[in-house]
């Protein structure tokens, strides 16, 4: 069994993050480690917040709490919010961790040995009033070109222009406002990733084959038009600090890493806070180092993450001349929009994570929205199309079929799985199309083609829904009461293998499903198509119990109410 490294882009500590984030990233990548986990393949997997960069300490100031204790608590809001969503990290770190601190110093050290590290002077804008030099985007001004006055450094918002800070009319601080500007000189490290762009280039040719259109065009994209030097410091309070023994000049006056260096270094990090937690898990470099053949090494993110962890971190990890791990296949994901229009964390449209879980279990999002993961396309996100989703395929396809099923066996032959005859045609051919199903399910889940994967699982349940109205229990039971017992075993055997293969869809819909069952040393462990087909796992005589109703339906009400509340098409 291959041992499955997961990673999903860290999350920005900045505030709440909204669907879309959770479906380009983090859900994806836990459906995956509960598929592998369920077949048996040791997984681990890997997430945290990242939590340095201006936007940190901005929001920080802005709620008026010390950065360190603005990410403390944030970290948290997002952590409660993601064992809501249940997703089964390993573990969830913080980039601000000391581990993340040592190993990001440490990769600098190791790149400045080898020659990829450069000092050079650059000129700055500082703003005297803030006492800080400003990051392009944090100085606005009129647009030269267009007259808008809310013009950012980097790029003017409303003609689209790319600006340089110097080319605005009446520049000034976006955090203060003040215009009291000057240019000075500082002095900064730079990655000289020109010198690794043959090599980046090299790995991607061996690697990058396999990865899906997305993610590989981005990258050579970006090797196409040059790997230009980087410079990977900043002065900001808040960061990794630029260590005293390598750089004892700009540690002096205080410079940190750019954000972008130490995050995807987190992914290291966060393994060996995991280590730090707990004895049990001291191998943690295993999982990292020396290029250990039987990793594979999976990274789930949205698609403007994608030259960051294609080109400019494998370039890093070159640079060192250590054997870290790098990736072996990037799943990454287009934008869920809503109604059409950009999900905004700033303009607050479209719905957030903790907003989402206030207003309806987990495995209602879970499933809708792998259902409807932007995979080739981006995708949208509207009312109508999530309670439609809901009420079709979650409440009449799969809820409705387990408590018929269920009740009527109940109310029939009592609380143990009914007997009955031995299996005959219908069985042999519901037996033959489920393993078939169920085959297709699993390709889709090792390609990681998550829709087409929720497809297959969609076809699965309503396999069973097609056997029951076409055996009808109900009007069998009245003629042949063995033949019914026999219907309803069958359905029973449909609900635990439903349970087993929807977990990592839906888990606690899952659990609760298989729950129902009191069968002795029950377990989620994967079941073959093969095994599958004889659907006797459940044996007759076997205790159970009616759970209560799986998914609720969406009324037209809460619909209604739910468009009011989160401004439906015209927002
Ligand atoms: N935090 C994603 C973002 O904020 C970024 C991902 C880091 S992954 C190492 O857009
Ligand atoms: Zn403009």
């Amino acid at each position: 069994m291959a041992r499955h490294l997961i990673t999903s882009a860290l999350p920005y500590i900045n505030g709440i993050k909204h669907l879309g984030n959770m479906v380009g990233s983090m859900l994806p990548a836990d459906v995956y480690s509960r598929y592998l986990r369920q077949r048996g393949h040791d997984v681990l997997y890997i997430c945290a917040t990242d939590e340095h960069g201006t936007p940190a300490e901005l929001a920080a100031k802005e709620a008026g709490v010390p950065v360190e204790a603005f990410c403390a608590e944030q970290h948290d809001a997002q952590k409660a919010i993601y064992d809501g969503f249940q997703l089964a990290f390993d573990y969830f770190g913080r980039s601000s961790s000391a581990e993340n601190r040592e190993i990001t110093q440490h990769f600098a050290r190791k790149l400045q040995e080898n020659g990829f590290i450069e000092e050079r002077a650059i000129r700055q804008v500082f703003s005297v009033a803030d006492d800080r030099f400003l990051p392009d985007r944090y100085i606005v001004g009129t647009c030269p070109h267009c007259g808008y006055d809310k013009a950012r450094g980097d790029q003017c918002e409303n003609c689209t222009r790319v600006l340089d800070p110097t080319d605005l009319i009446e520049p000034r601080s976006a955090i203060s406002g003040s215009s009291e500007l000057e240019v000075r000189e500082t002095k900064h490290l730079f990655l000289l990733q020109s010198k690794l762009a043959g090599e980046v280039e090299a790995w991607i040719d061996a690697t990058g084959e396999e990865w899906p259109q997305l993610a590989s065009s981005i990258a050579r994209k970006w090797l196409t038009e040059g790997l230009h030097d980087r410079s990977i410091t900043r002065d900001l309070d808040w960061g990794v600090p630029v260590p005293a023994d390598t750089w004892p000049e700009l540690a002096a006056e205080g410079k940190v890493f750019y954000v972008w260096f130490d995050a995807p270094v987190e992914y290291i990090g966060a393994t060996k806070e995991w280590a730090d937690q707990d004895p049990a898990n001291r191998d943690w470099k295993s999982w990292w180092y020396e290029a250990d053949a039987t990793v594979r090494y999976t990274e789930f993110m949205a698609k403007d993450n994608v030259p960051f962890h294609t080109v400019m971190f494998p370039a890093t990890q070159l640079g060192t001349r250590e054997p870290w791990k790098k990736v072996d296949y990037v799943k990454a994901f287009n934008w869920l929009n809503y109604y059409g229009g950009k999900f905004s964390t700033s303009q607050k449209r479209g719905v957030f994570t903790d907003a989402a879980l206030e207003l309806l279990p987990a495995d209602y999002w879970r499933y809708f929205l792998i259902a409807n993961a932007p995979e080739s396309d981006d995708t949208s996100f509207s009312w109508e199309h999530f309670t439609a989703t809901v009420n079709k395929d979650l409440a009449d396809t799969l809820g409705n079929f387990v408590n018929r099923v269920l009740s009527f066996s109940r109310k029939r032959f009592g609380d143990a799985v009914p007997a009955g005859r031995a299996a005959g045609e219908a069985e042999a051919k519901l037996g033959a199309q489920t393993a078939e199903l169920l085959a297709e399910y699993e390709g889709h889940m090792e390609a990681l083609q998550f829709r087409k994967a929720a497809a297959a699982l969609r076809a699965l349940w309503s396999a069973g829904n097609s056997y029951l109205e076409e055996k009808a229990p109900w009007l069998e039971i009245k003629t042949d009461e063995e033949g019914a017992a026999l219907t309803l075993r069958t359905a029973m055997n449909l609900i635990h293998l439903y349970a087993v293969v929807s977990e990592p869809f839906i888990p606690a819909s899952a659990a609760a499903m298989r729950a129902a069952f009191a069968l002795e040393g029950d377990t989620a462990v994967w079941v073959s198509a093969e095994e599958a087909k004889a659907l006797d796992a459940v044996p007759a005589g076997t205790p159970f119990t009616v759970p209560p109703v799986l998914f609720a339906k969406i009324t037209d009400d809460d619909l209604g109410a739910y468009k009011e509340r989160f401004g439906g098409a015209d927002a």
